[in-house]
């Protein structure tokens, strides 16, 4: 067996990975209570890699599975390194979640095709409900949702926010109709326009100015193309947690342009000035403030990180190991991965694994190595079709956003 070339399309059998799963993290997800200080003791002296700790799950997000999630806070959870598994769609239960504000009432989910969303500057605006909508068009779209921040985290100059490593990420398929679509059957965008809005459908508090709060966010018309209306997520009506009853999917754009429970989707010429899009999000300089002259976060750039073995302080015995991961390119398809085990030294090339979901979905990766007793560190460097190389290194900037630095995901481990 082990002189075949030959990588398994799946690696589930993995006892060692099976054995973290139900048992080390398992301790953990019992909640705070059942927090084991000798276990996350033990890991840390194996690996020097502390295990995380986590929070209950928040009511909306009860269903999920806690051992797969750190739980930062109520609106920020995050998915376990350790929890990608093999497969190249991301399961609900084990997908991050990001809330800049409390997410509205679960009633709107009640009867998701009542939920209605505004359409403006096309030359027939009008508001649609998504029974309506559910005539209008259908497209899937495989996609990787990931976070701004996810890898904010190895900022060593520790931005505010939550410290993400790579669970801010997942690839998940969205069904809805196409924004090209919904457009031409409006009439299509009115003359002068620039930007794609839309605006989240979180209630306003009172007494606040409503810009300081509104999630609302433009980017470039062009994105339109990709762009979705989605009621579907990974085959079920989109959870609350993720935007349900309809979100704005914008393919291989961060995760905060992807607007959940939207409420208003506009062709605009001018940028939104709400402040979410005005000063935050942005490439800002360390010690600056956020102004519209910065870049925006939009396309997400060519990314991977290994996902197994050796992550969540999961201990490594020597032989054969099949080191995994995901690798994806925002806007671009991947066309290749290495993986190094000596902190990027020396690179060989891993294989694509699985279905290609399109250029927008992540790509599996997987190389079999043979590792004896010692320390080494794992890294993995993608290519996109254009030839464009993972950094090295992450671009410094004030919030900790667009870490897509191979140093940083690189993972130290000890072999035994
Ligand atoms: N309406 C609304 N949309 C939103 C947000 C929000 O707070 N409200 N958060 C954004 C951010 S910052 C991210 S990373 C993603 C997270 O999506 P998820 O919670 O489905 O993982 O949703 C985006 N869309
Ligand atoms: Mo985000």
């Amino acid at each position: 067996m082990l002189s075949s070339p030959r990588i398994p399309e799946r690696n589930v059998t993995d006892p060692g990975r099976r054995r973290l799963l139900g048992g080390a993290i398992g301790t953990f997800a019992i909640g705070l209570g059942g927090f084991s200080q000798t276990a996350l003791a033990q890991t840390v002296a194996a690996t020097g890699t502390p295990v995380p700790a986590s929070k209950p799950l928040p009511q909306y997000t009860a269903w999920k599975e806690a051992d797969a999630l750190i739980v930062h806070s109520s609106n920020t959870l995050e998915t376990r390194r350790s929890a990608y598994g093999s497969g190249v769609i991301t399961p609900a239960d084990r997908l991050f979640v990001r809330n800049n504000v409390p997410p509205p009432d679960p009633s709107i989910v009640a009867d998701p095709d009542a939920w209605t969303v505004a359409i403006e500057g096309v030359k027939n605006p009008r508001s649609l409900s998504v029974a309506e909508l559910k005539g209008m068009g259908l497209e899937t779209t495989a996609a990787v949702l990931q976070c701004s921040g996810n890898g904010r985290g190895f900022f060593p100059s520790k931005p505010s926010g939550t410290p993400w490593t790579v669970g801010a990420a997942g690839c998940v398929i969205w069904s809805g109709v196409p924004v090209r679509s919904l457009a031409q059957a409006l009439g299509g965008p009115v003359e002068g326009v620039v930007y794609m809005t839309g605006t989240g459908g979180e209630a306003i508090p009172q007494g606040v100015d409503p810009k300081s709060v509104l999630v609302e966010r433009s980017v470039p018309i062009k994105a339109m193309e990709d762009a979705l209306l989605a009621w579907e997520m990974n085959g079920e009506p989109v959870p609350l947690a993720h935007g349900g009853p309809l979100r704005l999917v914008v393919p291989g754009y961060s995760g905060v342009n992807n607007i959940k429970y939207i409420k208003r989707l506009a062709f605009t010429p001018k940028q939104s000035d709400a402040r979410i899009m005005e000063s935050r999000y942005r490439m800002t300089p360390p010690g600056e403030k956020g102004n519209p002259n910065q870049a925006s976060i939009w396309e997400m750039g060519v990314k991977s990180w290994i996902t197994s073995p050796g992550t969540d302080g999961e201990q490594m015995k020597a032989g054969r190991h099949m080191i995994e991961g995901v690798a994806f390119g925002g806007t671009n398809a991947v066309k290749s991965v290495e993986v190094s085990v000596d902190g990027g030294r020396t690179w060989q090339e891993a294989r694509l694994v699985g279905p290609d979901l399109g250029r927008f979905a992540w790509r599996q990766f997987a190389l079999p190595v043979d590792l004896r007793p010692g320390s080494y560190v794992l890294a993995s460097r993608a290519t996109d079709v254009n030839g464009k190389v993972q950094d090295e290194l992450r671009i410094d900037n004030s919030a900790g956003y667009n870490n897509t630095s191979w140093r940083d995901h690189a993972l130290p481990v000890m072999v035994a």
